[in-house]
C-alpha cells in the first residue's frame, strides 16, 4: 500500500491516533489530524502534522483515506460524511495489518480477550518464541509495524471497534472466545456487534486456523460458513477436534486424532470462564508449534492479569476482589458465578446501554447485597435494585465504604462494575487502582 503523498485524516489523538500519525508521517503521507477534545488537538505536536477542528467539511476537504481511533463510533459526523463522500475508512488495525510481515494470532470475544491474549503471549515466550503482544490490550499494532518486526509471532487482542472498519485483515490463527451483549452504545444492535467480531475470519483460508467456543450458540452457524481449520473448546462437553474438560483432565484432540491430556489443576485462574480462556490459549499455542510439555509448564506459571478478578487482600475476614475490567453485564455474571461465599457486589460507573436483567438469577443465588455507585446507579437500580438488599452511592469511594461495612467475615466484596469507568476515572485501570488503594487503607480489625 503506497502512502507517500497521500492525504490521510486521523480522528482521535490518544494512544492509537498518535501512533498512527507517527507511522503515516514516517511513510511520507500528508496527515491531517482532528480530535473532539480541543486540548488533545492542541497538544498534538509531531512535526509535519496538520491539525484541523472537528468539522467534517474542513477535515475531509482533500481526504483520500480516513483512519478513526477505535473509540470513534460509526455515527460520528466526520465518519458519516466520509461514507457519504465515498472516502475510504480504515481502522488502525486494518492499516497495520497491511504492513505486518510476521504471522498474526488474533483474539477477540466479549470477555476474556486480555487474559487469553496475555496467556498466549506468555506460553509462546516460555516456549522460546519471540513474540509481540499488543492491540486492544495496550500497544497499538501500527506502532509495531513501523519497526523491524523481528519477532516470530504477533499476538493481538482485537476489539469490535477495531474490526468495524476492517477488510483485508488476515490472522493465521483467529480466536473468538464468546459473544454476548456489549457496546450497544457503539454498534446499536447485537447483530451489528456480532458481524463486526466475525469480520476477523473473512480472509482466513484452509491454511489458517479458527478457534471457536463450542458452547457458544453462534458457533454452529460459523461452522457451516468457514472454510478454515476449525478447532473448538468446551467446558461442558467433548468437542473434536479441539479441547474440552472431562473431570480432572483437559483433553486435546487434534484434527489428525492425536490425543494429549493436561491436568485441570494446572489452571490457577478462578472460574469456568478462565478454563475456557486457557483451553483457547493452549489450542492457539499448539497451532504455533509449542510442545505440550512447554505449554503445560507455561500455563501452570500464569497468575492472571491485573483488575481481572484480582485478589486484593483480606480485611476483618472479608476477601476483596478487583474486577474493574468487568465493564459489561456478562463479565459481572461470570465474576459472580466464580464465588461460593456470599458476595457484596459493587456495580456502577458509566452505562453502555447494558441490559442488566440477565443478572437477576445469579444475583439471587450469589449476592447478599448490591452496592450501586456512579452515574449509572439509578439506571441499574431501576432494573435490578431490590433483588437483594441494595444501596446507592454517588461515588465509588462511598460505595467501597458502604460495601466494606455491609460485609461480614467470610464474605467477598467484589468490584465488578458492569459499566465503563469514564464518569469518575481515566480508565478501568485507574478505577481498579483506586479500589485497591481504598481496600488497603481499610482497618485490619
Ligand atoms: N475521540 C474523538 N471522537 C470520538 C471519540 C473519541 O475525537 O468520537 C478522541 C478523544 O477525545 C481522545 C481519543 O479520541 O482524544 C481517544 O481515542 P480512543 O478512545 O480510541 O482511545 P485510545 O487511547 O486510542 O485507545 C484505544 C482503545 N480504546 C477504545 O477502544 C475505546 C484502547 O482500548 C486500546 O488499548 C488502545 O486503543 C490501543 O490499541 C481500551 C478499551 O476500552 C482498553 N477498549 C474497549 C474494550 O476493551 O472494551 C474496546
Amino acid at each position: 500500500m503506497e502512502l507517500q503523498g497521500k492525504n490521510i485524516v486521523v480522528i482521535g489523538l490518544a494512544k492509537t491516533g498518535l501512533a498512527t500519525v507517527e507511522f503515516l508521517l514516517a511513510r511520507g503521507a500528508r496527515v491531517t489530524a482532528t480530535d473532539m477534545n480541543p486540548e488533545a488537538l492542541a497538544a498534538a505536536a509531531p512535526p509535519g502534522l496538520k491539525t484541523a477542528p472537528y468539522d467534517p467539511e474542513t477535515v475531509l476537504r482533500d481526504a483520500e483515506l480516513v483512519v478513526p481511533s477505535p473509540g470513534v463510533p460509526p455515527v460520528d459526523p466526520i465518519l458519516t460524511a466520509a461514507v457519504a463522500k465515498d472516502i475510504p475508512i480504515m481502522s488502525e488495525l486494518e492499516l497495520a495489518g497491511r504492513f505486518l510481515r510476521i504471522p498474526m494470532v488474533a483474539v477477540t470475544g466479549t470477555n476474556g480477550k486480555t487474559t487469553t491474549t496475555s496467556l498466549i503471549g506468555h506460553i509462546l515466550a516460555r516456549c522460546g518464541r519471540k513474540v509481540f503482544v499488543g492491540g486492544n490490550i495496550g500497544a497499538p499494532l501500527i506502532g509495531y509495524v513501523g519497526g523491524p518486526q523481528s519477532d516470530d509471532w504477533a499476538v493481538i487482542e482485537v476489539s469490535s471497534f477495531q474490526l468495524q472498519w476492517s477488510e483485508l485483515l488476515h490472522p493465521a490463527v483467529a480466536v473468538l472466545l464468546n459473544v454476548t451483549v456489549d457496546h450497544l452504545d457503539y454498534h446499536h444492535t447485537f447483530i451489528a456487534y456480532r458481524v463486526a467480531k466475525e469480520r476477523l475470519f473473512t480472509n482466513q483460508t484452509a491454511a489458517d486456523t479458527t478457534i471457536l467456543n463450542g458452547d457458544d450458540p453462534g458457533t454452529k452457524a460459523l461452522l457451516r460458513r468457514l472454510g478454515t481449520r476449525i478447532l473448538r473448546f468446551s467446558s461442558t462437553s467433548p468437542v473434536i477436534p479441539g479441547m474440552y474438560a472431562e473431570n480432572d483432565t483437559l483433553l486435546h484432540v487434534s484434527p489428525e486424532g492425536e490425543k494429549e491430556t493436561y491436568p485441570r489443576s494446572l489452571v490457577k485462574l478462578p472460574g469456568n470462564h478462565n478454563l475456557e480462556n486457557v483451553m483457547a490459549a493452549v489450542l492457539a499455542a499448539r497451532c504455533c508449534g509449542c510442545d505440550p510439555e512447554g505449554v503445560a509448564a507455561a500455563v501452570a506459571s500464569f497468575a492472571g492479569i491485573p483488575h481481572r478478578l484480582e485478589y486484593v487482600g483480606e480485611r476483618r475476614g472479608v476477601s476483596f476482589y478487583d474486577d474493574s475490567k468487568g465493564t459489561n453485564v456478562d463479565a459481572v455474571f461470570r465474576a459472580l458465578a466464580t464465588f461460593t461465599a456470599p458476595v457484596v457486589l459493587l456495580m456502577g460507573g458509566r452505562d453502555k446501554a447494558g441490559d442488566f436483567r440477565p443478572l437477576i438469577s445469579v444475583l439471587k443465588e450469589k449476592a447478599k447485597r448490591l452496592v450501586l455507585f456512579g452515574e449509572a446507579r439509578e439506571t441499574i437500580g431501576a432494573v435490578i435494585g431490590g433483588i437483594v438488599p441494595t444501596e446507592s452511592c454517588p461515588t465509588l469511594r462511598e460505595g467501597i465504604a458502604t460495601a466494606a461495612a455491609a460485609a461480614a467475615p467470610g464474605d467477598v466484596v467484589l468490584l465488578s462494575p458492569g459499566c465503563a469507568s469514564f464518569d469518575e476515572f481515566r480508565d478501568y485501570k485507574a478505577r481498579g487502582r483506586f479500589f485497591q488503594e481504598q481496600v488497603k487503607a481499610l482497618a485490619h480489625d
